[in-house]
């Protein structure tokens, strides 16, 4: 009992930095405590319907339970990711918990902790460890998968066949496969630019450089930072800027003209511009949304980031005399969607543009970073905002909830209300978040 206090006490008092720290595991016949003097789980239904922080004090069990959902994820038959999304939603609910696990007893009963997830906790809790997780780690079919399926254009599924074919190293990918499209032909060659995650200094530096090139193509455009830097997440492996304008229609071939004064300013390394597929088809009931993460018009990528921008906040008035190609930009005003695509760096190799590999191997004053750029509508933006913000599972989570729980179909395009077979608008998150009879959620606590 003297343990159980000392450790909820160290629990609730335990400043957040210091998330990794763990008390040390109680003796055995101390875990025999009775489960009332221990903080006791109330947890809500689904996840969208609770406040889920970045930083909480359930790590060490999260990170453990994560590494199983990413190996189930990766065996990916139909069980498997079914297994996989039982991990995701048990560290879930951990980290939501206002405080630390300290008992196995007070996950029993939880609808969403299964029997797997708690051997993990229990394991944890006794042994500062979970076997399965460490084998895990080290296992090298584990690692191969992992290291590929980060590299830009690969998923799980083609590093899984690159490991198949005896592929060890991103080196030996380099030489060894073959028909690699283009995202996968820069992302092996800059593959050490992009593994070395994007920091939310660099994210706002190219935020800022991206509005002041909007701003003059478009004025009064929305330039938002979503993703998980908007949840607060100080770094990432990519940046997502999401765009629309208050007056509809402004937005239309506006970001043909964004990315051809932005390869003026020599900060585009290569992408891929995709028009919009969006119809009212994608929010009826039907509709499967399997593969495709949204319908709107955006760009993927890689940017060049001047190297400035990764140490010192870069005032976005001065950004232009860093670029080694200062001249004003002409011919953007008649870029359209349609001839936008010759631009494309696949097009731009056949005209005999230095290739991936030449490009990465010379010394640089840059580094190449993953982009995602988003035009919406302003009719769906805040939509678009919900679900480019995230996490994903926030997304899978506040989805299935409307379908299931309301008989109504959330996508980053809109809402359905089926009853009343109509689109529900929305002028703001909030008003996403009471069209769906749930307590609003800010950013930041949708890091599911
Ligand atoms: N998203 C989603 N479903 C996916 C992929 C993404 O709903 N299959 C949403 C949620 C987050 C947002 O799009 C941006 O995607 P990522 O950049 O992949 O996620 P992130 O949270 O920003 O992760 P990171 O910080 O590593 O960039
Ligand atoms: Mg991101």
């Amino acid at each position: 009992l003297t343990w159980f206090t000392a450790c909820i006490k160290k629990a609730e008092i335990l400043p957040i930095e210091d998330e990794h720290r763990i008390p040390d595991p109680p003796p055995e016949e101390e875990c025999a405590a009775p489960i009332e003097t221990l903080p006791q789980i109330t947890t809500t239904e689904w996840a969208c319907q609770r406040a889920t922080p970045l930083r909480h004090f359930n790590e060490i069990f999260c990170t453990a339970l994560e590494v199983l959902q990413l190996k189930a994820e990766f065996i990916d038959s139909g069980q498997d990711h079914l297994r996989s999304l039982a991990f995701r939603r048990a560290s879930c609910v951990l980290k939501s918990l206002p405080f630390m696990i300290t008992n196995v007893k007070q996950v029993k009963g939880q609808k969403d902790i299964g029997g797997h997830s708690r051997q993990v906790i229990k394991e944890i809790l006794g042994e500062g460890f979970a076997t399965e997780v460490e084998e895990t780690l080290k296992d090298a079919w584990f690692q191969k998968v992992k290291l590929f399926s980060t590299i830009f254009g690969v998923g799980p599924a083609t590093a899984k066949i690159w490991v198949e074919q005896g592929v060890n190293t991103v080196a030996e990918a380099l030489v060894k496969c073959e028909r690699k499209n283009w995202m996968v032909q820069w992302g092996l060659a800059f593959h050490d630019d992009l593994s070395d995650l994007v920091q939310l200094i660099e994210a706002e530096n190219l935020t800022a450089v991206i509005r002041a090139e909007a701003e003059r193509i478009l004025p009064g455009v929305i330039v938002t930072l979503t993703g998980g830097f908007r949840r607060g997440k100080t770094n990432g492996h990519d940046v997502d800027l999401l765009f629309s304008h208050p007056e509809e229609g402004k937005e239309v071939n506006f970001l043909p003209k964004l990315l051809t004064q932005l390869e003026q300013r020599s900060l585009i390394l290569c992408g891929k511009l995709e028009k919009s597929s969006y119809g009212d088809r994608v929010l009826s009931r039907d509709y499967n949304t399997k593969g495709h993460m949204d319908h709107y018009e955006k760009w993927i990528g890689l940017m060049k980031l001047p190297k400035r921008f990764c140490h010192e906040k870069i005032d976005p008035s001065e950004y232009r005399f860093l670029m080694s190609n200062n001249a004003p930009v002409r011919g953007v005003e008649n870029c359209t969607v349609d001839d936008y695509e010759p631009h494309s760096k696949k097009q731009r190799m056949c005209d005999g543009e230095p290739s991936a590999m030449s490009l990465a191997s010379v010394p640089r004053t840059w580094t190449a970073r993953r982009v995602d750029l988003v035009i919406a509508p302003y009719s769906m933006y805040y939509y678009a905002l919900l679900g480019w913000t995230g996490s994903k599972q926030f997304n899978r989570d506040i989805r299935l909830y409307s379908q299931k729980s309301l008989n109504q179909k959330l996508t980053s395009h809109g809402l359905w209300n089926f009853e009343q077979n109509k689109k529900l608008p929305a002028a703001n998150e909030e008003e996403i978040f009471e069209h769906l009879s749930l307590t609003y959620q800010k950013p930041s606590d949708r890091n599911c």
